[in-house]
């Protein structure tokens, strides 16, 4: 596979490089952030955004799907539940549940903390931005009891891609007493090809 990645450090192209990195898979790194928002890379992503990538010649964006790409064609590591599975359906849900039901309550508090211009940020959503974020990692940390990876029971690219959300979750105290999601958290952490902040 030929794999050029648009990337920005530990933002959420980190996903993507542990991925790449699970599967054994050299790539090309585009990692300038003055990329941002570039004639080059809106033709790869609509909104100028990182991560994107070009894969055998073909742009794809959402870290989410690159992930799921290169885990899908890893060569000679079993990195995803197969396709049509009952495992593939449970990778779907909590990709779905960690984008939509945590981070997107991340990403609002972001946009209205330090990435949107001051005048712009709206202060009133923050505190329940993160109720909302907390109530679905609670619910989380009650699916993950008794298990030690989300899908089959053995590690896969559900758990890169969901680990990067609750590691942003960790870094704002919103893991605290979730003893449960704090040890499987810790635990893809420790993986060897993991590049997530750890402090
Ligand atoms: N849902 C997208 C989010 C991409 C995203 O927001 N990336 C940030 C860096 S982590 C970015 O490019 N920010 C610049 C911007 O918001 O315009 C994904 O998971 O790939």
């Amino acid at each position: 596979m030929d794999v050029t990645l648009y990337e920005l450090g530990t933002a959420r192209s980190a996903r993507c490089r542990w991925t790449l990195a699970e599967a054994g898979i050299d790539y090309t790194s585009k990692a300038d952030r003055a990329l941002l928002h570039s004639d080059e890379l809106t033709r790869l992503h609509p909104l100028g955004k990182m991560p994107a990538a070009i894969i055998d010649g073909k742009p794809l964006f959402e870290s989410a799907a690159i992930c799921t790409y290169v885990a899908e064609h890893a060569p000679g590591v079993d990195l995803i539940a197969a396709a049509g599975s009952w495992g593939r359906a449970e990778h779907d849900q909590w990709v779905a549940f960690i984008l939509t039901e945590v981070e997107a309550w991340l990403w609002n508090n972001a946009i209205n903390s330090f990435v949107l211009p001051e005048a712009e940020r709206i202060d009133a959503c923050l505190e329940q931005n993160k109720a909302m974020a907390r109530r679905s990692l609670v619910a989380l940390d009650r699916a993950l009891r008794g298990k030690d990876y989300l899908v089959e029971n053995r590690f896969s690219v559900t758990d890169i891609i969901v680990a990067w959300t609750l590691n942003w979750a960790r870094r704002q105290g919103l893991l605290d007493n979730l003893d449960t999601t704090q040890a499987y958290l810790a635990r893809l952490l420790d993986r060897p090809h993991c590049p997530l902040a750890k402090d």
